[in-house]
């Protein structure tokens, strides 16, 4: 038997998606502060002043308001952790995370 040279019938491609990124999503209520709200959103997601306040007066007249999109665990993280600051004063303040479409 002599060894005759095939050429590959079929190419194998491995096709590598980016990992979704996901929303934080700011919640309107009627009970926390706009001033509290615009300090979390400075302090968690290192909004300036004035994004902050926009974020927070969009959420208030639309019922919510995307801050911004992570990895899921960072998103996931700064959701929790913002959500538990208003929950030490009180505050029914929350914030979610979805995967971006
Ligand atoms: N609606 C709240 C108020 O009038 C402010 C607020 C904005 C709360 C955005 C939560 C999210 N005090």
């Amino acid at each position: 038997m002599s060894d005759t040279p095939t050429t590959p019938k079929t190419r194998t491609r491995t096709k590598v998606e980016r990992p979704r990124l996901h929303k934080v999503i700011l919640v309107n209520d009627d009970y926390t502060p706009r001033d509290f709200v615009t300090r979390i959103l400075k302090a968690e997601f290192r909004m300036s002043a004035e994004q902050a306040r926009k974020v927070m007066i969009t959420a208030h007249r639309k019922g919510s308001c995307v801050v911004s999109v992570y990895p899921r665990d960072v998103a996931e993280t700064k959701a929790t952790r913002a959500t538990d600051q208003g929950r030490r004063e009180g505050y029914p303040l929350l914030f979610t995370t979805e995967p971006e479409e």
